[in-house]
């Protein structure tokens, strides 16, 4: 047992579908005649009182009554796909786990994605750290890593996590904000813990606006360790890094987003495994040998803190892919239960004292959600066989046969495996020391890191924090919570203390806390993902036409997009067909948009490109939302195309000096802010090799191509998106 086929088979076995050959019974298994009408007594037209005898129609209302259970105490917004895990490279020599060193094994997951602070309801696109939890059915049980897209935590032991988590969710008085670490509280709490400054700087960053669940790092965050068949131990961290790059949605998006679209995330992870465009990530570990646990100035269990990438590399050994939705989303995404527990032979964990206490959090929260036999669910169910001798408890679906139910027994049945076996076998760690409340002194650095992260960054992503900064703590309407938090920034930077003490109205620190130490270190810039290999896979392009819209350059670049997995889409002033200038309404069938403008904002789309035709940009030109969509797309730095007679819309819509367009005469593209136009597209122009490729100048090359930097940052560094 162990392969994607099995566990799909196992899931198999308790799924039902409703067709046109089923039948509706009750939970008991008798047909139904009618589900519609309480039985009743009625006189004639005069309708009677409910019969309380009605089995059924109490039995349906029963069910309602209870098909809530209690959401996730934290993470309760997320989402969730089937996928594999491939191992590409054998880590024999730091573990013996089957999963991380037998290259033949296909192991299959479960993955689920979500934000922290909101209810199960909140909106997609929040400033938050993302969940990153997977589930491995490996052939020797579930492994478990429940990570988040940032590779430090708050605090570092998790005796303080209900008050993280409490000062973060919505206020106790009021119950407000919803999904927001914007407000007193969280930055009381953020203040008052200088060990949290790291990860607030990541939480401040693009990091927590995520252009796509598929575009995020994945970490382990804790310290874990893996044994090899030597016996030798290996301090550990995990790490998923995306095959499409790390990227960011811009802040007004993510505002607007979340009223706009609130699943936005969900429905672009569905979309993309829909149109088998399968999200992959790699997947790396840092090793450090049991032996140099302390050669470091920053103590490796401490999970405020990375392990800089240039001191210690991360090897990547395999690679997950996500390649199935899910059937339902209750069965499977909501209850399937993550525990930090859950480990192989041949993986254990550190003295990381934010992971001791998780171990025991992640299982105890499970009895509560989903009750004492959540194992058995078909979500949480391992591919390999369970025995043991747990028995009963509430909703206990296996039927353990025989008379034992017990260790040792007198028929010596089910005895424990042995190492050969394959059982877990604890590492003879040797531990000696106080019993104290307390921790090492490494652990005692709280800024260093925050500084290395800051000045790590690009200037665009620094002033992206300090923006966020300013949202934030003006949304703080207690004195003492911005002032002191403003004082706090000048120990990691002061000009990004004093942008932010200015604008929310804090003291102005004149000079540096603490004094900066100038290093920066690889990883942690997320541009650093952008330009692997340019591509285009799965980005959402909205095509917009309006009646007399040219057909050549419509269907040029709608088919170009397709050839290099983009995701078109056609936005038009209706939904009902909009007809070419060279088609004829009662003729011709013209073509039927995705949408129209009113329906999918710009928001929804990473780049936007608009083909010519007289009659279609007149009609453009005159409407508002038409030109709000081009504004909207260049204030939020996605690239966008257009040809003929749309680069008129554009001059109208865009209007600045700085960002030059085609003029009448052009037969070669011009690109200038993201910006590619094609003033003179006649059939040859058009006429491209379709790649993403850097120095090509026709029109379509350099279109996708700006496309696959994500967004033009040269716009806003030149002050130019908030023009418009
Ligand atoms: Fe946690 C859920 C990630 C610290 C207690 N956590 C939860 C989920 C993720 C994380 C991704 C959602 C899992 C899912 O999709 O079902 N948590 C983290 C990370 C942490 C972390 C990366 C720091 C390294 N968590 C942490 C601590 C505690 C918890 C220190 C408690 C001492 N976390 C929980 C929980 C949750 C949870 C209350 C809520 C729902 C669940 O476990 O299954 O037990």
């Amino acid at each position: 047992m162990g392969s994607t086929k099995d566990k799909n088979a196992q899931l198999a076995s308790n799924m039902v579908e409703p067709n046109q050959n089923t039948r509706i019974t009750t939970d008991f298994g008798t047909k139904q005649n009618s589900t519609d009408d309480w039985l009743r007594v009625n006189n004639g037209d005069q309708i009677g009182p409910g019969l309380l005898e009605d089995g059924f129609a109490r039995e349906k209302i029963h069910r309602f009554d209870h098909e809530r259970i209690p959401e996730r105490a934290v993470h309760a917004r997320g989402t969730g796909a089937f996928g594999t895990f491939k191992l590409l490279e054998s880590a024999e020599d730091v573990t013996h786990a089957g999963i991380l060193t037998d290259t033949s094994r296909e192991t299959p997951l479960f993955l689920r994605f979500s934000t922290v602070l909101g209810s199960r309801g909140s909106a997609d696109t929040v400033r938050d750290v993302r969940g990153f939890a997977v589930k491995f059915y490996t052939e020797e049980g579930n492994w478990d890593i429940v990570g988040n897209n940032i590779p430090v935590f708050f605090i570092q032991d998790a005796i303080k996590f209900p008050d993280i988590i409490h000062a973060g969710k919505p206020e106790p008085h009021n119950e407000v904000p919803q999904a927001q670490s914007a407000h007193n509280n969280f930055w009381d709490f953020i203040f008052m813990h200088s060990e949290a400054t790291h990860m607030a700087m990541w939480a401040m960053s693009d990091r927590a606006i995520p252009r796509s669940y598929r575009m995020m790092q994945g970490f382990g965050v804790n310290t874990f360790t893996l044994i090899n068949a030597k016996g030798e131990r290996h301090f550990v961290k995990f790490h998923f890094t995306p095959e499409l790059g790390v990227h960011s949605l811009v802040w007004d998006e993510a505002l607007k987003l979340a009223g706009q679209d609130p699943d936005f995330h969900r429905k672009d992870l569905i979309e993309a495994i829909d149109n088998g465009v399968f999200p992959k990530w790699k997947f790396g570990i840092q090793t450090i040998p049991e032996s140099n646990e302390h050669d470091f100035d920053f103590d490796i269990l401490d999970a405020t803190k990375v392990w800089p990438e240039d001191l210690i590399p991360v090897r990547y050994i395999g690679e997950i892919e996500l390649n199935r939705n899910v059937d339902e989303f209750f069965t499977q995404t909501e209850q399937v239960a993550f525990c930090t527990g859950h480990i192989v032979p041949g993986i254990g964990f550190s003295d990381d004292p934010l992971l001791q206490g998780r171990n025991f959090s992640y299982f105890d929260t499970q009895l509560s959600r989903l009750g004492v036999n959540w194992q058995e669910l078909p979500i949480n169910k391992p591919v390999c066989p369970v025995m043991n001798f747990n028995r009963d408890g509430a909703m206990r679906h296996t039927i353990s046969k025989g008379k034992v139910n017990y260790w040792p027994n007198r028929f010596e049945a089910q005895p424990p495996a042995t190492e050969e076996e394959g059982a877990y076998i604890d590492y003879p760690q040797k531990v000696q020391g106080i019993k104290e409340r307390a921790k090492s002194v490494k652990f005692k650095d709280h800024i260093s890191q925050a500084q290395l992260f800051y000045n790590s960054l690009s200037e665009v992503e620094k002033s992206h924090v300090q923006a966020a900064l300013c949202f934030e703590l003006d949304h703080c309407d207690e004195p003492v919570v911005y002032e002191r938090m403003s004082q706090r920034l000048a120990d990691i930077d002061l000009t990004l203390a004093q942008t932010v003490a200015n604008m929310v109205g804090g003291p102005v620190p004149q000079q540096l806390g603490r004094a900066n130490h100038c290093r920066t270190s690889k990883g942690l810039s997320q541009l650093e993902f952008i330009d692997e290999k340019p591509r285009i896979d799965s980005r959402r392009v909205a095509i917009i036409i309006a009646d007399g819209f040219d057909a050549f350059e419509f269907n040029a670049v709608y088919e170009a997009l397709k050839i290099l997995k983009a995701t078109p889409i056609v936005i038009g002033t209706r939904r009902s067909p909009i007809f070419a200038a060279d088609q004829n309404p009662s003729t011709d069938k013209g073509i039927v948009p995705d949408h129209h403008l009113e329906g999918q904002r710009s928001t929804m789309f990473d780049a936007i490109f608009i083909p010519g035709g007289e009659e279609s940009i007149k009609t453009l030109s005159n409407n508002g939302r038409a030109l709000h969509y081009v504004r909207e797309a260049f204030g939020h730095l996605k690239a966008i195309g257009a040809t003929g007679e749309a680069v008129h819309l554009l001059e109208k819509a865009i209007q600045l000096p700085g960002v030059m367009l085609s003029t009448a005469n052009d037969t070669e593209a011009v690109e200038s802010y993201g910006v590619v136009t094609l003033k003179n597209a006649h059939p040859e122009s058009l006429k491209e090799i379709v790649t993403v490729a850097k120095s090509a100048k026709g029109f379509l090359e350099r279109f996708v191509y700006v496309m696959s930097q994500h967004r033009c940052w040269q716009r806003e560094l030149d002050g130019l998106s908030t023009m418009v």
